[in-house]
């Protein structure tokens, strides 16, 4: 049975989403955050980061929410929620999931805690977080562009696991000056993929009873 370490709505919320999607059996293990239990040397064993996720699947411990989501993928293809492996449409699987946590995850990281970048100097901290929100917030806009020409999901008429990843990124990036809801095309695949039963199992099981994103 799998094992996941998660803190309510943090980057273990794909995963999760991805093994309710599945159907796989799963255990969830609370890192609570309030203690700084991520920073506690019985986490520290299971990913050295010291951040949220982890997955544990028999003897593999896997840490990284987008490796995770990878790992979960490649182990059930049944489910569908990525490509064929070796097809085109894998690759742009790949290049939208790298994007997503390689590009506008780390953004809206520095978004919310700027002050980890200042060094203690609260004026670079208001410099950092208002870059950080103009590079998130055109990132969102190449992604809206491309929904609008090839949605409504990442890969066109199927929901996938790059949908699930990105509907957690847009929970984290609602307090933008523009939020992600407010480009149609990115509102209409946050309205689908929230509206799944999966996902609204994986929020609520993590005590998320409100609107998702
Ligand atoms: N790139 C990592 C980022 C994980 C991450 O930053 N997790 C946050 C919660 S969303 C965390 O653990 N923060 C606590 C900390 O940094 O101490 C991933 O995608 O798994």
């Amino acid at each position: 049975m799998y094992r996941l370490h998660y803190y309510p709505a943090n980057a273990n919320a794909a995963p999760h989403m991805l093994l309710e999607e599945i159907g796989a059996p799963h255990e969830l293990a609370l890192v609570d955050r309030t203690v700084e239990a991520q920073k506690s040397q019985a986490y520290l064993r299971i990913n050295p980061n010291g951040r949220i996720p982890a997955l544990e699947d028999d003897g593999l411990v896997l840490f990284e929410a987008a490796a995770i989501v990878l790992h979960l993928v490649d182990r059930h293809p049944e489910a569908g929620l990525a490509p064929a492996q070796g097809t085109p449409e894998r690759s742009k699987f790949y290049q939208w999931l790298v994007f997503l946590t390689n590009s506008l995850q780390e953004e809206l990281m520095v978004f919310q805690y700027p002050e980890r970048l200042a060094g203690g100097d609260g004026s670079a901290e208001a410099v950092i977080r208002n870059g950080a929100e103009q590079r998130a917030t055109a990132f969102l806009d190449i992604i809206e562009t491309h929904l609008a020409g090839n949605g409504p999901f990442f890969l066109g008429d199927a929901v996938g696991a790059a949908d699930l990843y990105f509907a957690m990124l847009a929970r984290w990036a609602r307090p933008l000056a523009k939020p992600p809801r407010s480009r149609p095309a990115i509102a209409r695949l946050l309205d689908a993929v929230t509206a799944r039963p999966a996902v609204r199992r994986a929020y609520a099981a993590e005590g998320i009873c409100e609107p998702i994103c």
